[in-house]
């Protein structure tokens, strides 16, 4: 009985490791590109050291009565115990949500991945002065004998023997050890809760803010643009990008629709912002669970510029071309005439910023966000489909958010 206890905190210590180191390299926007088809991998070794915690969690149920017996006059330990049972409830919960989101509607998701981060914002560092307090040399000389797997196990007569001084040495780095590690992660942990509960209007990432393009003239919004007819974006874009974000100026940038049309166009930013635009409000998904919604995109509708260019009769696929020259995705022609498909230039009344892909990015809001490629800088009708860069690195080609 014991010795099972013992080697499922074990167990349990190894799978919350995994699954925080996987989940951080998960969650960094900006290494997306170093990880590659590594990204994918990295997830299914996250959900499935994810389902064995769940086992490990189901297993201890089954002797948590026995468990509880012993510990039952502890108060520390029990109070470790609901707090690291409450984290890892919550996490299983919301990773459950996070790994089926296709059989659920978006709201769950968004509310799953705060959940899923805030515990883990508050688990990580706990995890950590769990583990730091436990070690060796920090233990109670009498108890260092006893128990080394440190799961409460340890007969607590031998201590009493033990004088008492006011503030013990122990006690003190105890104490040092949690406040250093507060305050470590502390300003992140309010830089999360602002970029998450904060409105965009009062916070933007650094990224965001940042921006090096240089497009003269500036896109002048339409009156509903600059209405703000979508009344506000809600929710924030996590900036995602598989390279260097890309930098770009009135003067080198070009724009061209090419392949299987009538009129090849190539054009300059100024011959670009003399084509008709339009606004729409929609939201967007991307499948790691976050989304922002009611966003006033304005740009060229995409089935604008394929009518001006003359699509061919063989052409049955569209394909994109991000400015960063790796990124890529395709349409079927069929989707691309989707009314709502759009080459946008304005988000929420002013240019897209360059971390959010300005000056120009595709918007597909019927599918997840990475159809919308970023820096879009070419259009190319084909005759036959290919995989972009996310569904080669083992995305699902079938990009459709659930009706
Ligand atoms: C110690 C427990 C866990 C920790 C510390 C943890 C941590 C994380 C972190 C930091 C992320 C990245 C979230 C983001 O992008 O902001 C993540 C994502 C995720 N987690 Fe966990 N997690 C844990 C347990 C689980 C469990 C039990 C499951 C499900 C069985 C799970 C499933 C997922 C899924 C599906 C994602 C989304 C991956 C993606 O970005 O595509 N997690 N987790
Ligand atoms: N060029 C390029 N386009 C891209 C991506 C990218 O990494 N590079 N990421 C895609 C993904 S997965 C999503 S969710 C959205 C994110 O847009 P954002 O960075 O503006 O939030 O861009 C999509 N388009
Ligand atoms: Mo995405």
């Amino acid at each position: 009985m014991r010795k099972l206890l013992i080697k499922l905190h074990r167990w349990n210590a190894y799978a919350v490791l995994v699954l925080s180191l996987s989940g951080i390299l998960l969650s960094i926007g900006t290494i997306r590109g170093d990880l590659g088809v590594m990204r994918v991998v990295i997830r299914e070794i996250h959900i499935w050291v994810g389902v064995i915690s769940i086992a490990l969690l189901l297993i201890y149920f089954s002797r948590m009565a026995n468990h509880l017996k012993q510990i039952r006059k502890k108060k520390k330990q029990l109070i470790n115990l609901s707090i690291v049972l409450f984290l890892l409830a919550g996490w299983i919960l919301s990773g459950i949500v996070l790994w089926q989101y296709r059989h659920l509607p978006t709201f769950w998701n968004n509310d799953a991945l705060v959940v899923h981060d805030v515990l883990t914002w508050i688990g990580i560092p706990y995890a950590l002065f769990h583990s730091v307090t436990r070690l060796r040399w920090l233990r109670k000389p009498a108890l260092r004998t006893i128990s080394a797997a440190g799961n409460g196990e340890a007969e607590s007569k031998p201590v009493a023997a033990i004088r008492k001084p006011l503030y013990s040495r122990r006690q003190f780095v105890k104490w040092a050890i949690g406040i250093g590690i507060t305050a470590a992660a502390g300003p992140f942990f309010i830089r999360f809760l602002r970029y998450t509960f904060g409105s965009s209007d009062n916070f933007s990432s650094d990224l965001i803010l940042d921006d090096k393009n240089q497009m003269v003239p500036a896109p002048e919004p339409m009156p509903a643009s600059s209405a703000l007819i979508g009344g506000g974006s809600k929710g924030q874009f996590r900036i995602y990008t598989v390279t260097d974000i890309p930098t770009f100026t009135s003067d080198n940038w070009v724009f061209s629709v090419k392949g299987l049309v009538n009129n090849q166009m190539t054009l300059s930013w100024e011959q670009f912002l003399q084509i008709k635009r339009q606004v729409q409000v929609s939201d967007f998904h991307c499948v790691t669970g976050w989304s922002v919604y009611s966003n006033t995109w304005e740009g060229i509708p995409l089935v604008d510029l394929l009518t001006l260019a003359g699509v061919k009769q063989q052409a049955k696929f569209v394909k994109f071309y991000s400015g960063d020259k790796v990124y890529t995705d395709y349409l079927t022609l069929q989707q691309a005439n989707m009314s709502d498909v759009m080459v946008a230039v304005l988000h929420d009344g002013k240019p897209i910023p360059q971390a959010m892909g300005g000056p120009v990015r595709l918007v597909v809001p019927k599918m997840y966000g990475y159809k919308s490629v970023k820096w879009l800088e070419s259009i190319e009708l084909v005759e036959t489909g290919g995989l972009g860069y996310w569904e080669q690195r083992g995305y699902d080609t079938d990009a459709w958010l659930q009706a």
